[in-house]
């Protein structure tokens, strides 16, 4: 019988801090009705987000476009094309960190706890709202909205924003439903979330009049790849990604992608003038290379942030599965970070 080979995060299983490397180790590199939300600014005394930059930043024709992944998260939290990408980068800058939490618990009192303690080592949290376990103690539309509201006070008390991993994929018109309402209403608390790209422009423009709709920033990530072994994601399908999302419609909704490297960055052609910048968001990250024996693939902070350009690191089990989620956590900030600071030095 197969046995899959288990080497890198497990579900819940403890990993021993002290055994954790802080350095790169040596193993090779895999190949690897229309309802609108008004909420009042709920903006951390930390951050003083900048004003929005032109539409178009004009270059002189002997400067060089610049990869987005030499540049400082903070000259990029001033130029950003979307709000929500600023906001993210400047909370980077001021918090010096890179990492997002992807909390996969499915009991909503411990996921409260657990966000309450590693708050401070991140700049994200991740959700599967669709994967909790709400109590049936009041109605479950209460449950949900008594969570989300915690959590967004946890996001404001700490300084982090919020990414619902809800990977739409469906036409424009069904995917504003999901988006605005149903018992999880994910824009009205969601600060940024995700879609697929595969029913063509129609879910962006769909997602977009959601979020124009809603005061506070909101910002889209378009899926294009992902770490899975075997996914259908990169090459072709990653160039008709960026194209779509290259368009001047959304310009300032979809702030980026999550791919295993980083996408676009040189300009888009047609306007050249213009610098584009996609914030680039990797899951499949762990201390160790290695798999969770069901296809995901893990690399290492240095090979996804220093290597491969990604500005965000995404990690789950790896944190939330640890004896100590806040030392490793922090194992994972202090690496990611060392890895970025590397990358724009050599920039
Ligand atoms: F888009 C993706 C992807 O390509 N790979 C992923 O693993 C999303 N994910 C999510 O990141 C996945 O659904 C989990 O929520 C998380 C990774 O968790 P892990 O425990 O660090 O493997």
């Amino acid at each position: 019988m197969f046995v899959a080979r288990q080497t890198g995060p497990q579900p819940y299983k403890k990993i021993c801090s002290s055994t954790i490397p802080t350095t790169p180790t040596n193993q090779p590199t895999p190949q690897f009705p229309s309802k609108t939300f008004h909420k009042k600014s709920t903006t951390s005394p930390l951050l003083h987000l900048p004003p929005p930059p032109p539409t178009t930043l004009p270059l002189n024709n002997n400067q060089t476009k610049m990869p987005s992944s030499t540049k400082t998260y903070e000259s990029r939290s001033k130029t950003h094309p979307t709000a929500a990408g600023r906001k993210l980068l400047q909370i980077m800058a001021q918090k010096r960190t890179n990492l997002c939490l992807s909390m996969d618990h499915t009991d909503p009192e411990k996921i409260l706890s657990l966000v309450h303690q590693l708050g401070p080592k991140i700049c994200l949290l991740k959700t599967h709202i669709d994967i909790i376990a709400f109590p049936p103690t009041t109605t479950t539309t209460t449950s949900i909205k008594s969570f989300t509201t915690k959590l967004q006070a946890l996001a404001q008390q700490h300084t982090f924003m919020i990414f619902e991993d809800r990977k739409f994929a469906d036409i424009g018109s069904t995917v504003q439903h999901q988006y605005r309402g149903g018992v999880y209403e994910i824009a009205s608390w969601a600060d940024i979330t995700n879609a697929h790209a595969i029913p063509g422009p129609g879910i962006i423009q769909g997602l977009k009049e959601v979020a124009d709709g809603i005061e506070e920033p909101r910002g889209l990530l378009l899926l294009a790849e992902m770490s899975s072994r075997g996914n259908l994601g990169g090459g072709e399908y990653q160039e008709k990604t960026l194209a779509m999302a290259r368009s001047r419609e959304w310009r300032g909704f979809v702030m980026g992608f999550i791919a295993m490297k980083e996408v676009g960055g040189g300009g888009d052609g047609e306007e050249e003038e213009e610098e584009e910048d996609f914030i680039v968001m990797t899951p499949g990250v762990g201390l160790r290379v290695g798999g969770d024996g069901l296809g995901q693939q893990y690399r290492t902070p240095e090979e996804v942030v220093g290597r491969d350009g990604c500005d965000v690191v995404i990690v789950g089990r790896g944190i939330v599965g640890a004896d100590d989620p806040v030392a490793v956590a922090e194992v994972y900030r202090e690496r990611s970070w060392r890895a970025y600071e590397g990358r724009i030095t050599k920039g």
